[in-house]
């Protein structure tokens, strides 16, 4: 069993719903737990609504390539659209960590390069395993983690209908 982290994020349609559903989908493929959920700002063009995000820590015999065909279907079955390059977009799910493995090949960069760099991406980690340790760094001792601008909008319990 491999200790895995998905990102999600939504800000076209009912977000909360999406990744509500999104959650029950991923729990078909192993244990889950779930970040709190955030709300935050685009990353990217700013007119475009704010992101619903959250985390969630999936335990799975998948392998990375069989995981992410899975994360993709996920995606085309809520419809997703994206209207422009890191524009708005319905769901997106990325594979942000498979156990302490590092993949590089030309569908799958892990660990995900926002990993260290997003704070829509780290602080749900935190929330999950605050000790959790990426690429020999620490996440808690980030320095985006102290200013963080992001609003919880939810607790952990959030998906659970
Ligand atoms: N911005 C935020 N806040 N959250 C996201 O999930 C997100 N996803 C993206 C881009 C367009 C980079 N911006 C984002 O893919």
């Amino acid at each position: 069993m491999i200790i895995t982290y998905i990102g999600l994020g939504s800000n076209l349609g009912d977000s909360k719903e999406i990744l509500t559903e999104a959650v029950a989908k991923l729990a078909t493929l192993g244990a889950v737990k779930t970040s709190k959920l955030y709300q935050s700002p685009p990353m990217g063009p700013q007119d475009q609504p704010d992101y619903f995000n959250a985390v969630v820590q999936l335990s799975t015999d998948l392998a990375p390539l069989a995981l992410l065909d899975q994360l993709q279907r996920f995606e085309q079955e809520a419809g997703r659209v994206r209207l422009r390059h890191w524009g708005e977009r319905t769901l997106d799910l990325d594979l942000l960590i498979y156990g302490d493995q590092h993949i590089q090949n030309e569908r799958l960069t892990v660990p995900h390069v926002g990993v260290l760099e997003r704070e829509f991406v780290v602080l749900p980690l935190l929330d999950l395993d605050p000790h959790l340790d990426v690429k020999g760094q620490k996440l808690q001792d980030l320095a985006l983690v102290q200013q963080a601008s992001l609003a919880v909008c939810a607790d952990a319990d959030w998906a659970t209908l």
